[in-house]
């Protein structure tokens, strides 16, 4: 009923996503630092996270999730981001690809095309949706390479292409990481390679880049998100440097929910 606080109407629970995942640790500080004694975060899955946003999203209930953009939640549901005055979850973040070193000594095409890799929101936003209506991964990123050949020949300009190299690309199953691993794979055998996408927890993606047991990721937010992840694997990786511009991470709730701020939450 409406004399419940926020608290009550969702049993203080934050809908979460896997425990590596950044934004898990950053709504763990969020917890502490805004005072929310009573208030626990749920793990489980990016995927688990939008299917109980969206069924609380159709009998209209309050729910609170960890959120991100670019994500396809936010072209399917009208949401908002709750404001974060102690900015817990840093401002704008960035996409950054990241490579074992001696990449570019051992792949060096590879080591080009992943360090021109650039795109805008619209780009892998369009790729999620197209995934979300029921399009196979695979076939929703050919289809925006098919649409988009102007950016992607901006990656491989001037860079020959090889016979057959293998190539592995680690990845965690965050919608939007799959939209753009999904589509470097295509680039990449498109210039001969022999690409593998593995799909691992964030912990072990960044552990082997540093082992050098992957070759490279396009899945590194920075400076926020990762920079656990960043700071413990220091001088073990190589920054190809960024991908995407202007991302974010935060608190995710309906716009129906009479609520604007983190500090709501502490009613
Ligand atoms: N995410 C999506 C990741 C990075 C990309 C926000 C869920 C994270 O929190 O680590």
């Amino acid at each position: 009923s409406s004399t419940k606080s926020v608290g009550e109407s969702v049993d203080y629970k934050i809908t979460g996503i896997d425990p590596g995942a950044g934004i898990m640790e950053a709504t763990e500080e969020a917890i502490n630092e805004y005072g929310l004694d009573k208030w626990d975060l749920t793990t489980g899955s990016g995927a688990a996270m939008t299917a109980a946003l969206k069924k609380a999203y159709d009998k209209e209930e309050p729910i609170i999730v960890t959120g991100w953009t670019p994500h396809w939640k936010f072209a399917k549901f009208d949401l908002k981001y709750l404001d974060d005055p102690k900015g817990v979850y840093g401002g704008e973040e960035q996409i950054h690809t990241i490579a074992r070193t001696g990449l570019a000594e051992d792949l060096p095409e590879a080591h080009q095309i992943l360090s021109n890799f650039k795109w805008e929101e619209q780009d892998m936003g369009d790729i999620m949706v197209a995934i979300q209506d029921g399009e196979k991964e695979e076939v929703a990123a050919q289809n925006w390479i098919d649409a988009n050949e102007d950016k992607v020949a901006e990656w491989t300009d001037g860079v020959d292409k090889v016979d057959g190299d293998k190539i592995n690309l680690v990845y965690v199953a965050w919608d939007s990481e799959i939209a753009s691993h999904n589509v470097m794979k295509l680039v990449l055998e498109d210039m001969g390679y022999d690409v593998t996408l593995t799909q691992v927890e964030a912990g072990p993606l960044w552990t082997a880049i540093a082992d050098g047991s992957a070759d490279a990721s396009l899945a590194a937010w920075l400076p926020v998100t990762h920079e656990t992840y960043a700071s413990k694997f220091e001088g073990k990786f190589e920054d190809l440097g960024i991908s995407m511009e202007g991302v974010k991470i935060g608190l995710v709730v309906p716009e129906y929910m009479d609520i604007d701020s983190i500090e709501d939450l502490q009613e």
